[in-house]
């Protein structure tokens, strides 16, 4: 039988350091999970010492810019040391251990891939979560995970102020700004006077890393936990094919760093490569910052959603000279088969698109070098068997229409996460006969292609983002205007879908301005869950589509919104 990296555990040989053919062998499942894993001692540390060898080019780690002129640029040495200091910072002053949840709610600022090595180097769980985020979905999460830690910029704190007392595992709050703020320790002022002196832990290959919020169609997101070889060494056949990196390489990946997407391209697949990660601060997306970063820097790979690309190319690319951009990359939810072709005319680059999820990460991907076929997600990767199910949980021949699934018995792919925390009602409902069930529905063709066709729920994928329509219908609630709603999605030439309500109006409200109402209950989505969630489409309707047990039939509004009979 092939190693499956979960049941068979061996040491590193005689203590010899881990090589990037081992972990490629490894991710290939050729070789055994080694029983011990560390990503910052295992795989960064090494590239600092090939630094010093010469074996690596003088490339950055991490190149981090805020188009105010302000630049860090630090090599893998550089990023040892500082993210040793960084974790003498958790473990004293902040009086964490080993296995306690961290929330980490930054904007890509180089402190958020400080603080996440520092919690490798010291066995603690990191819990990214984007700025977006509002106090109510932070007091969520604070009260699942039971986190001990928050650290947070200055425009998140006062929302953890609001509700922190409702937290009683919360013994640090930890602020990363520039200023103190009474209440809060200062990451700076602590990591000034920090040692650079730490020893790192050796965590077990299966255990636990990071915890990830996902968004189902019912009920509160899920923590989908990942553990230190899932992460750690699950991305490295990702970087080497879908990313094409080589330590010489640049790679801008777009994503906010409270998605999975962030920890793919902007830690694991690059930095195992050796390459550089480079990181613009823009707070808000903007197509000609956008343009004039590719135009400034040598960046080689781009990683962004479709919806970037989208908008891009609405517009005349042929006028900018993009400095060393070779390999184009895009994932979160479908692309347009005309946008890649758009893309093509327009900078004589493809665009190879990747399929993923965070409980699984990249499962079919066009690899550089493989025959793109527009409109196709691609193949599906190593190590993962993907396969179309029907509903038994029988493997459909190609051609035809099924679920998208990964084979996981009787061997399953230690890349795989690990479970949903305090669930396990939720990750058993995942699994069907051999398979995990990915939730989306697609078809395979005769050459192994798979073909994205939607969600087999109600979840809604909007400008890469999975959004829960009961969230925002319980948001939608709240305001007194509102009876009831169904939250559906709708589709949209920009954004793919996006999020549409049908809304019930209470009595006092059913004589009100509408387009007054419709902004009115989108700013309170946005002020009440996380504002990408907001529905960008409202219709006012009398009654909801029901079963006979009054359960609301999301799926007739959803096939009127999409046309479908
Ligand atoms: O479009 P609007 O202006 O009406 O609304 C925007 C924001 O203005 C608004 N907003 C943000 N912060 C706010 C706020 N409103 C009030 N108060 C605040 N504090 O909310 C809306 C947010 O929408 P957005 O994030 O889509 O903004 P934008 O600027 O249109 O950005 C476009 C994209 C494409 C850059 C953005 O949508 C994006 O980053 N999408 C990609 C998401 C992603 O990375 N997904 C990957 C997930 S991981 C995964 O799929 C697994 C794969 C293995």
């Amino acid at each position: 039988a092939k190693p499956s990296g979960r049941h068979f555990h061996r040491n590193h040989q005689l203590g010899a350091p881990l090589t990037l053919a081992d972990l490629e062998a490894i991710n290939r499942c050729e070789k055994f999970l080694p029983k011990n894993f560390n990503f910052a001692g295992d795989v960064l540390d090494q590239w600092s010492q090939k630094e010093k060898t010469g074996e690596r080019p003088a490339n950055p780690a991490l190149w981090w810019v805020n188009g105010k002129g302000d630049e860090v640029k630090w090599s893998f040495g550089e990023l040892g040391s500082l993210s040793r200091k960084a974790a003498n910072v958790l473990t004293k002053p902040c009086g964490l251990q080993r296995g306690d949840r961290v929330a980490v709610i930054l904007p890509r600022v180089p402190e958020w891939w400080l603080i996440n090595v520092a919690c490798m180097r010291t066995g603690l769980v990191f819990m990214p979560g984007t700025t977006q985020l509002t106090a109510k979905d932070i007091l969520y999460r604070l009260q699942v995970s039971k986190a001990k830690c928050i650290v947070v910029s200055e425009e998140v704190a006062p929302a953890v102020e609001s509700i922190v007392s409702e937290c009683p595992n919360v013994k640090t709050k930890l602020l990363v700004s520039p200023h103190s703020r009474n209440g809060w320790l200062s990451f700076q002022e602590l990591f000034r006077s920090a040692s650079e002196e730490h020893h790192c832990v050796e965590t077990g290959s299966q255990e636990p890393m990071a915890i990830y919020f996902t968004s189902g169609t019912t009920g509160s997101p899920k923590m989908a936990l990942h553990s230190q070889s899932s992460l750690g060494i699950g991305y490295t056949l990702c970087g080497r094919y879908w990313l094409d990196l080589k330590s010489s390489d640049i790679i801008w990946n777009m994503s906010d760093t409270g998605w999975i997407k962030a920890a793919i391209g902007s830690v694991f697949s690059s930095w195992l490569q050796g390459a550089c990660v480079f990181v613009h601060r823009m707070a808000q997306f903007d197509t000609d910052t956008f343009l004039d970063t590719l135009t400034t820097y040598p960046i080689t790979t781009l990683c962004s959603a479709p919806t970037v690309y989208r908008m891009l190319v609405q517009k005349d690319l042929k006028r900018y000279k993009f400095k060393k951009l070779r390999h184009c990359l895009t994932g979160g939810e479908p692309l347009n088969p005309e946008v890649l072709e758009q893309w093509k005319a327009q900078t004589g680059l493809e665009l190879y698109e990747g399929y993923g999820q965070t409980e699984v990460g990249i499962i079919c991907a066009n690899q550089k070098g493989q025959e793109i076929k527009p409109g196709s997600m691609g193949k599906g990767v190593v190590p993962y068997d993907v396969q179309i199910i029907d509903e038994k949980g029988n493997i459909l021949p190609p051609g035809k229409e099924g679920e998208i699934a990964l084979k996981i018995k009787t061997t399953r792919p230690f890349c795989f996460f690990s479970e949903y925390v305090d669930n396990p009602e939720k990750t058993a409902a995942t699994m069907r006969g051999n398979f995990y069930i990915t939730g989306d529905r697609g078809m395979m063709d005769s050459d192994g292609y798979f073909w994205f066709v939607g969600r087999a729920d109600d979840v809604i994928i909007s400008s890469g983002y999975r959004i829960g329509p009961f969230e925002v219908e319980s948001a939608l609630i709240e305001h007194p205007a509102v009876v009831e709603s169904a939250v559906v999605s709708s589709p949209d030439p920009l954004r793919g879908e996006v999020v549409k309500a049908f809304v019930v109006l209470s009595a006092p409200f059913k004589f009100s301005n509408l387009e007054k109402l419709t902004l009115e209950l989108q700013d309170h989505v946005k002020k009440s869950t996380a504002p990408y969630k907001y529905p960008r489409k409202v219709e006012f309707v009398q009654e909801l589509p029901k079963t006979i047990t009054g359960k609301i039939k999301r799926n007739v509004l959803r096939d009127q919104e999409w046309g479908r009979a």
